[in-house]
C-alpha cells in the first residue's frame, strides 16, 4: 500500500490510497502524519486504518494515476540526508576532493569506515519539489547531478512510517573545492525533490532489497543511466535515524536521505531542460525537469 497526495479541480490537496492493483481511493485525513498519528490513537497500523476506511467506502478516484496532478506525498517539514553510505559515492567524492588522485586518503574514506555517519541538514517543505514540477540549478557551478536516494520518513518517535524517492541535487565543483562548502553544495532554491508515492513501512517485506534506477533524458533522448539496490548501503536505517535523533528533535513528517549509490560517469553536468527520473521498486517513478537559475 502507498499514499500519495494529489491535486483536486481546485488545487487543493488530496490525501489518497493506493493499492497494489493501483485503484486510488481518497481518504478523510489532510496528511499522511495526521493518518499516522489517528492511527496510533486508536491502536492500529496505518495499513489497517486505510483498510478499514477502503472497507466502509473511502471515494474511490475514477482517473488513472497518469492524469492525476502528483504533489510532494507529504509536507516534509525538514529533508535530512546521509552521505557517503555507499562504495560508489565516496569514490566519486574522492575523485573531486582530489581531481582524481585516487591513491590519496581523504576525509571522505574516513567518515565511510567511521562509527558516525555524515549527515546534513537538506532541505525544507519550501525548496522542496514534488513529481513532475521543476528542480532548480545553481547559476555559479558547472558541474551538477542528480542523487538519486532512498527516503525515510520519519515520525517524530523515530519510527521510520515509510519510504519515498528522493533526489539530493548536488554540485560537484563546489563540494569538490572545500568540504566547508557542503551547504551551498546541497541547498539552494528548489534542490530537493522527494515522491512521486509513501511505500507504508509495515508493507515492506524487506527495505534492504530495493532497486533504484536513474535515468537522465536530453533532447528526449536517454543520456545517462545507472542502477543500484540498496542491498549496497553500508549502513543500517535504524543507526542512521538514531544519529539524526541523537540530542536533536525532529518533527513528525522528517525526511532522511540515505545516500547515493549512483553517479552518472565524471564528464557529465546537468543542463536546462533535461529531464531525470528516479525508479525505486515499490515506490513509483519521481520525474523532474532541471532548469537553470538566473541570477
Ligand atoms: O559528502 C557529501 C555528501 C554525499 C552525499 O550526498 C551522498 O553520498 O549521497
Ligand atoms: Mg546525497
Amino acid at each position: 500500500m502507498r499514499v500519495i497526495r494529489f491535486a483536486d479541480e481546485t488545487s487543493l490537496p488530496v490525501l489518497a490510497a493506493l493499492t497494489d492493483d493501483n485503484r486510488i481511493y481518497a481518504l478523510p485525513q489532510r496528511d499522511l502524519m495526521e493518518l499516522v498519528r489517528e492511527a496510533e490513537e486508536l491502536g492500529v497500523s496505518p495499513l489497517a486504518l486505510i483498510e478499514k476506511e477502503i472497507a466502509e467506502g473511502a471515494a474511490p478516484v475514477g482517473v488513472p494515476l497518469e492524469s492525476l496532478t502528483l504533489l510532494t506525498p507529504l509536507d516534509a517539514p525538514e529533508v535530512w540526508a546521509a552521505g557517503v553510505t555507499y562504495e560508489r559515492s565516496r569514490d566519486a567524492r574522492n575523485y573531486e576532493a582530489t581531481g582524481g588522485k585516487l591513491d590519496v586518503a581523504t576525509f571522505y574514506d574516513k567518515v565511510y569506515d567511521a562509527e558516525r555517519p555524515e549527515i546534513f541538514f537538506k532541505s525544507t517543505a519550501a525548496r522542496t519539489v514534488g513529481p513532475g514540477q521543476d528542480v532548480c540549478l545553481r547559476s555559479d557551478s558547472s558541474w551538477q547531478i542528480p542523487e538519486p536516494e532512498l527516503g525515510l520518513v520519519i515520525g517524530r518517535n523515530g519510527n521510520i512510517v515509510g519510504y519515498t524517492a528522493g533526489n539530493d541535487m548536488s554540485c560537484r565543483d563546489i563540494e569538490g573545492e572545500n568540504p566547508l562548502y557542503l551547504p551551498q553544495a546541497k541547498m539552494w532554491r528548489r534542490s530537493c525533490s522527494i515522491g512521486p508515492a509513501v511505500r507504508l513501512a509495515e508493507t515492506v517485506a524487506d527495505p534492504y532489497r530495493f532497486q533504484i534506477a536513474c535515468r537522465i533524458y536530453r533532447n528526449g533522448e536517454l543520456a545517462v543511466e545507472g542502477t543500484a539496490s540498496t542491498g549496497q548501503l553500508k549502513r543500517r536505517f535504524d543507526e542512521l535515524v538514531s544519529f539524526l535523533r541523537r540530542d536533536n528533535d525532529i518533527f513528525d513528517g522528517t525526511v532522511l536521505l540515505t545516500g547515493t549509490c549512483i553517479v552518472p560517469p565524471n564528464d557529465f553536468t546537468l543542463q536546462d531542460g533535461d529531464r531525470i527520473e528516479i525508479e525505486i521498486s515499490d515506490i513509483g517513478v519521481l520525474s523532474n525537469t532541471a532548469r537553470k537559475l538566473v541570477p
